[in-house]
């Protein structure tokens, strides 16, 4: 669609960024802490690039003011963050520990003191150690009622401060990483395993979600998917029926269940003539379908392109973590599809192919199929920033970037998407889970690396002030 005018950001646009409390905050023991997942596992040698972990992170726990002073000058309107699990139960269950709470109804306050509207998003990966060692974390559903309580104690303290909950930060990630592709914590590679716990997940997402209601009447919640739309690599009927069964398998499995509360009928199928497909309990169609969300998280990195893969094709591949470019091999499910590089696309330094249509194709997809607001919850670059003399981080790669993916948000909206906010990945520079600090995201540079901490002081790239205009012209000017 090409349209003859453009439709403005809407009034109240949320122009946002985000972080997640593993990614930024350190102080990982303090006031009371328990330690998460990612505590334990980053210490097990050869999991995360050159052995980096988040003790420390970018220390946004004790520098959280000036942070948020970085973000009142900027003239942010909302900003995304986590809260860790442990901070607020310690175990997971039980005795709630209340400097946890506190630390985040400062956080909270601080921002909205100037004016930033705050984003919590309930769950981005760090889960209790204990629940892991007790019940095996996402594989039983006694987290269901876990997750449950903490969620409440959440929505009790804040709900009358903060409007926007994000719950589970993208689910496909973090279960395929945990449970198939064994690279993120429990480290596990077991298909039937994986498909199980993440029917869990699910239903502790819809849960939590229908309880919302009760305690945030006017508040707005939803998750934040992972979204890489599917394409296909040629006009072959075998390539499109690839790229088909990628976009069922790899998104809506997850984004039919938040909406409707079902499973894609052809996965559903392949999956249990596999062998693999979940357990379903009476009642978990019911707990499901109660669990619609207000508004569709998406995080939005890039596109993914598919051709057919036969039943002796590719199964497995690895992650670039090291920003050697071009050392992602394809990867694939045999007999369902398998990526290809898309030759018309430039990609990152971890190649990540670099698709800003992509998103409006994203936006358009989410739309038309489920007919929910949307909250882009995360989209950015990483990339090698260098720091120059008289601090000064030159990152047009990175405004680039970003115009181009806010100019296809607009062409979205004039197509008729509901677009609540664009919240980029990530506010200040922070811990990239597998690839260390050097793969730098943010509007901020922290001065700091794998080798030392230095004095992590906090530098404005040109990005900073290029958004902090976008933000003053409501995005008249990109
Ligand atoms: C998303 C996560 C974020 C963040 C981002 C960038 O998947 O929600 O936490 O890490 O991706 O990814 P990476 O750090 O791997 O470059």
């Amino acid at each position: 669609m090409i349209h003859k005018t453009i439709a403005d950001f809407p009034k109240d646009f949320l122009w946002g960024a985000a972080s997640a409390a593993y990614q930024v905050e350190g102080a990982w023991n303090e006031d009371g802490k328990g330690p998460s997942n990612w505590d334990v596992y980053v210490r097990f040698p050869g999991t995360t690039f050159k052995g980096t972990n988040g003790d420390v992170a970018v220390d946004h726990y004790h520098r959280y003011k000036e942070d948020v002073a970085l973000m009142a000058q900027m003239g942010l309107k909302a900003y995304r963050f986590s809260i860790a699990w442990t901070r607020i139960f310690p175990k997971g269950r039980g005795e709630v520990n209340e400097a946890g709470l506190r630390f985040y109804d400062n956080l909270i306050n601080e921002l909205l003191k100037n004016q930033i509207e705050p984003i919590i998003t309930l769950y981005h990966w760090d889960l209790p150690q204990e629940l892991q060692d007790v019940y095996g974390g996402w594989e039983s559903r006694e987290i269901i009622e876990d997750f449950h309580n903490y969620s409440v104690t959440l929505f009790k303290r804040y709900g009358d401060r903060v409007k926007y909950w994000v719950t589970l930060n993208e689910q496909n990630i973090f279960i395929m990483h945990g449970y198939l592709n064994a690279i993120h914590p429990p480290k596990v590679a077991d298909l039937k395993r994986m498909y199980q716990a993440n029917h869990i997940a699910s239903l502790a997402n819809a849960r939590v979600i229908a309880s919302f209601r009760n305690y945030v009447p006017e508040g707005k919640i939803g998750p934040s998917f992972a979204y890489g739309p599917a394409y296909a690599h040629t006009d072959k009927p075998e390539d499109v029926l690839a790229s088909e069964n990628a976009e069922d398998f790899n998104n809506h499995w997850w984004m039919d269940v938040y909406a409707w509360g079902e499973y894609p009928k052809v996965i559903w199928n392949y999956l249990t003539r596999e062998g693999l497909a979940p357990i379903l309990e009476e009642g978990d169609l019911e707990v499901l379908k109660k669990g619609k969300p207000d508004f569709m998280g998406v995080n939005y990195y890039r596109t993914t392109t598919y051709e057919m893969n036969p039943l002796d094709g590719v199964s497995s591949g690895k992650m670039n973590t090291t920003g050697k470019k071009g050392t992602t091999p394809d990867t694939g499910v045999l007999g369902l599809f398998k990526t290809i590089r898309n030759p018309n696309l430039e990609a990152t330094d971890w190649d990540w192919e670099i698709d800003p249509m992509g998103l409006r194709i994203a936006l358009r997809r989410i739309t038309s199929r489920y007919r929910l607001p949307i909250l882009i919850s995360e989209n950015g670059l990483g990339a090698f920033d260098v720091l120059e003399e008289n601090d000064v981080v030159n990152d047009e790669y990175r405004i680039a970037f970003i115009r181009r993916h806010l100019e296809e948000c607009q062409q979205a909206i004039t197509d008729g998407v509901d677009l609540l906010g664009y919240c980029v990945w990530s506010y200040t520079d922070l811990l990239s889970w597998l690839n260390g600090y050097q793969k730098r995201y943010g509007f901020v540079y922290i001065n700091r690396d794998e080798d030392s901490e230095k004095d992590m002081r906090r530098i404005k790239k040109n990005s900073y002030f290029w958004y902090q205009k976008v933000i003053e012209t409501n995005g008249k000017q990109l």
